[in-house]
């Protein structure tokens, strides 16, 4: 999800608390004893000390798993075995003109990291016009967020010495001692996914350490009445209290943001080690295992689930539904959290296929001109715009058709091909060959944003997301000749002398430039395009599932306890 950047409200202020890995097993441990049922009756030191929000218990927690086990130890060369394909590389006897087009996509790679490099490393992103950094107010202290999103995309372009490069300001300049109003959902996901990532890619420590250090300094955000987290913090466990973003209505969480966890979290909880794994599991397992409890429990209106939704009392705070902004990774987290536990997550599973069909039914949409579209919904009323993160459904929905009822297979199949061609569409119809925030369906208009507001491209990846994943399950050539229709537009209209900037508006030309490389073309725009043209079995989807910030995370095929 994307978000307005208001000031967050109600912020605490944090004090610095160096945590390390082993460090992190103790306070998991005594979190999860507070999260356990003797929380019931008295409140662990955290709320007595801290004054943070009493947990209500979930309405079916289990309790805390004894460890009467063996010490885990996570066994990577196991995992590396364990892996059915190579994860980088080109094959021989490939196609010339596929070779030759990666490679020009590897190269804006290297564009994009070097002039970083040169002129932000450490800062959050690069201002590729005025050539300097830019920090913002998303990631609460934490800094080089361009290092971490690009870690594995240059890992897997074979990019060995910005690797280095990027691994060198990880170990040396990569500060977690830092508090402050952070993100959950943007550190999770770009921070933590790029960590984890990095580590299963490559099995240096560094990153799996940095990893579980930032993740208990997540953890407080879940100190509130339902233990649905709201907007984030960043500091450590005993300092307990969270903040929702200031515009998001009566202090909601926002359901892509709580619904965007499960992935990285379960990977934090594997490879935390037992003991205290057990322990450590019970409570990042249990939080984000409420969190569908909550969901499950509440009231649903036709089915579909709204995108606020209240830490305080677990009730729908809006009726404003959306397949975009908001809502979007969270369906994909539950397709997602079902194949990354090798389809044993029934209940994820179950869960995306309830919500898939009441969209199916109250949302999907075809356009006077022939378009298939995803609708927004508010308080029944449909508003007949699909904004661009929207755009990643068409990706996910071919995802979930391979796994479907075959009765279902062949509608999701071609509902997936309509979705991606829809968002075809809306880059086709701009000069720029990009396309823009939202479209529309209304007043005559097919594809197009009706308002000046809408009319801006910042880089982002779900069109080309969709396309790679279309590719990969159809092998149909227009996946791959639109794919290079992107590469061509950004290399005519954001390219700039020091990198790539979005642009203002799609419609205009010569573009007019915002000065902002975002980190998450490093991490997907560039990884999504330069997967669509190598062979499948690089980063294979029988190894791997993406998170929502392109990161890899390998699918659970067994226990790698050493
Ligand atoms: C990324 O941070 C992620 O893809 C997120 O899920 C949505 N927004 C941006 C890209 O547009």
């Amino acid at each position: 999800t994307d978000l307005p950047r208001s000031p967050p409200a109600a912020a605490e202020p944090r004090h610095a608390s160096p945590a390390a890995p082993r460090r992190l097993r103790e306070k998991l441990r005594t979190a999860a004893r507070m999260a356990g049922p003797a929380a019931r009756t008295a409140p662990g030191p955290q709320q007595q000390v801290q004054g943070a929000e009493s947990r209500a218990q979930p309405a079916s927690a289990a309790p805390p798993a004894r460890d009467t086990r063996a010490p885990f130890r996570f066994d990577y060369e196991r995992f590396r075995r364990s892996l059915r394909h190579p994860v980088r590389g080109g094959r021989p006897g490939e196609d010339p003109e596929t070779r030759a087009r990666r490679m020009k996509i590897r190269e804006m790679m290297k564009f994009a990291w070097d002039n970083y490099k040169q002129y932000a490393l450490g800062k959050n992103e690069l201002r590729p016009l005025t050539k300097n950094g830019h920090i913002g107010n998303m990631f609460g202290g934490l800094r080089g967020a361009t290092v971490i999103d690009a870690l594995d995309t240059l890992y897997i372009m074979e990019l060995e010495e910005e690797f280095q490069e990027a691994k060198q300001w990880v170990e040396k300049s990569f500060d977690l001692n830092v508090n402050g109003e952070a993100s959950l959902f943007e550190v999770n996901i770009r921070y933590i996914g790029g960590l984890l990532a990095t580590y299963y890619l490559t099995g240096e420590e560094v990153f799996k350490n940095k990893a579980l250090e930032l993740g208990e300094k997540l953890l407080p955000a879940f100190n509130t009445p339902t233990g649905i987290p709201r907007g984030g913090s960043l500091s450590s466990p005993c300092s307990g209290m969270s903040w929702s973003w200031g515009w998001a209505s009566a202090g909601s969480s926002i359901l892509a943001e709580f619904g965007t966890l499960h992935l990285e979290f379960l990977h934090l909880s594997q490879l935390s080690g037992n003991p205290p794994s057990l322990v450590s599991l019970s409570l990042s397992l249990s939080q984000v295992m409420n969190i569908r409890r909550v969901l499950n429990r509440v009231e649903k209106p036709q089915g579909l689930y709204p995108n606020f939704l209240s830490p305080v009392t677990g009730s729908w705070v809006q009726h404003h539904v959306s397949i975009g902004g908001l809502g979007d990774s969270f369906y994909e987290y539950l397709i997602k959290s079902w194949l990354m536990s090798d389809k044993k997550d029934s209940e994820a599973k179950k869960m995306y296929d309830d919500a898939l069909e009441a969209i199916e039914k109250h949302l999907v949409k075809k356009s006077a001109g022939g378009l298939t579209y995803i609708a927004e919904w508010r308080g029944g009323i449909l508003d007949h715009k699909m904004g661009h993160l929207a755009c990643f459904s068409g990706g996910m929905i071919a995802l979930g058709a391979e796994h479907a009822h075959q009765e279902r297979r062949q509608r999701h199949r071609e509902l997936a091909a309509e979705i991606t061609s829809t968002c075809h569409e809306s880059y086709t119809r701009s000069d720029t060959k990009l396309g823009p925030e939202a479209f529309r369906f209304e007043a005559g208009s097919e594809a197009m944003a009706t308002r000046l507001s809408e009319r801006y491209y910042i880089l982002r990846p779900e069109v080309v997301e969709s396309y790679m994943y279309l590719w990969r399950l159809t092998h149909e050539p227009k996946y791959r000749h639109w794919g290079w229709e992107v590469v061509q537009a950004l290399e005519k209209h954001c390219r700039v002398e020091a990198g790539f900037s979005g642009i203002r508006d799609v419609y205009s030309t010569p573009a007019l430039h915002d000065n902002m490389q975002q980190s998450f073309f490093l991490a997907e725009t560039l990884k999504y395009l330069y997967l669509l043209f190598s062979e499948d079995d690089v980063l294979s989807l029988e190894d791997w599932v993406f998170n929502t910030e392109a990161h890899p995370l390998p699918i659970n095929h067994t226990d790698f306890k050493a």
